[in-house]
């Protein structure tokens, strides 16, 4: 029987051998596993709300019944503010980044950015939604709080990413730059464990993920590009949760788009919160993550917390097919 390697063992194992390692890094990442592990659970519950109270309620045993994306959110933040490990964090949920300012924290040299419920309207529908995390180094002098500068840093600045996906099994997934290892939750145990060591994503595949019912709302060239993967018979497969449907792309190779539209005529994600953690994951994984402008998505200047994107990830071939449609019908529109 092989050996059982929990994600603590794992992340003690590979940061230790890294150069000026302080151990703080590892006890960050590990808190991230605990808040999943505390946000599983809850999402494990989420079928039962009708039962037990909807959302803004009081359930049968008296307490407030909160959205989930809320509790996750609180979870993450309570969960890394105890740490002492991060001196501030932004999130999807939140307008403003957070700092946190506790005696223990705010000599922290980390940030993190995250969007704690990726997918959020596949909640009540009991379908698999996820986490994703980004950590940056912080800029400003160690000794004062957080400043916004900390977190306006471009992914190619991350020093780890990851996601934390609610589906059939909870799988933990993350890198700090040297591979991407993915953790399923053995609920028995309560710890994830190794399951997908050094996962590299095939070239190409036949899966595209894109929400087709904005087709018309898309430019000309990528019309044409999702004509083509049509063509090609190319399966659609698109769950609405970027962390499911990427999931997928990174095993079974694939394509996701979330293109510019009229309605986001700069892209919907998040490019802090959403498109450059993925895109860390998916450079790790051996994909391409790039804008449906063509830009590098780790290399895209960042202004604003809640700044959005368009975004083509997945397989290296696949995105280069794209970004050939792109070359060639771009050019006619302009
Ligand atoms: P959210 O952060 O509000 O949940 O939105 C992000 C989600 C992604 O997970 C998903 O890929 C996309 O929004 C779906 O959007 P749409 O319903 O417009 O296709
Ligand atoms: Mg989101």
């Amino acid at each position: 029987m092989n050996k059982i390697v929990t994600l603590d063992e794992f992340i003690i194992r590979t940061e230790k051998e890294k150069p000026h390692s302080s151990g703080s890094f590892s006890r960050l990442l590990r808190d991230i596993g605990i808040a999943a592990k505390i946000v599983n659970r809850e999402v494990n519950k989420a079928g039962l709300v009708n039962i037990l109270g909807v959302d803004g309620s009081t359930n049968s045993t008296g307490d407030d019944v909160q959205k989930l994306d809320v509790f996750a959110n609180e979870k993450f933040i309570e969960t890394l503010s105890y740490s002492g490990e991060v001196c501030g964090i932004a999130s999807e949920e939140n307008q403003d980044f957070i700092p946190i300012q506790t005696d223990k924290n705010k000599l922290a040299q980390y940030v993190v950015v995250m969007d704690p419920l990726d997918g959020s309207s596949n909640i009540d529908v009991n379908v698999s939604v996820g986490t994703i995390f980004g950590i940056y180094r912080r800029k400003s002098p160690a000794e004062g709080p957080c400043q916004l500068e900390d977190f306006l840093q471009k992914g190619t600045e991350m020093v780890a990413a990851g996601y934390v996906l609610y589906g059939t099994s909870t799988l933990l997934v993350y890198s700090s730059g040297n591979g991407v290892n993915g953790f399923t939750l053995d609920p028995s145990i309560g710890e994830f464990c190794l399951s997908h060591r050094n996962i590299q994503m095939p070239v190409a595949g036949n899966y595209y993920s894109v929400n087709q019912g904005y087709y018309l709302k898309f430019d000309l060239e990528m019309r044409r590009y999702i004509d083509h993967c049509s063509d090609l018979n190319y399966r659609l497969r698109y769950i609405g949760s970027m962390v499911s449907d990427i999931h997928r792309i990174m095993f079974q190779g694939g394509i996701f788009l979330y293109p510019n539209t009229r309605k986001y005529p700069k892209g919907k994600l998040r490019l802090l919160y959403e498109c450059y953690p993925m895109a860390y994951l998916i450079e790790q994984a051996g994909g391409t993550a790039i804008t449906c402008k063509l830009e590098r998505v780790m290399e895209m200047d960042i202004h604003a917390l809640h700044q959005t994107s368009s975004i083509a990830m997945g397989s290296r071939d696949m995105v280069r097919d794209m970004k050939e449609f792109v070359e060639k019908y771009g050019a006619v529109i302009q």
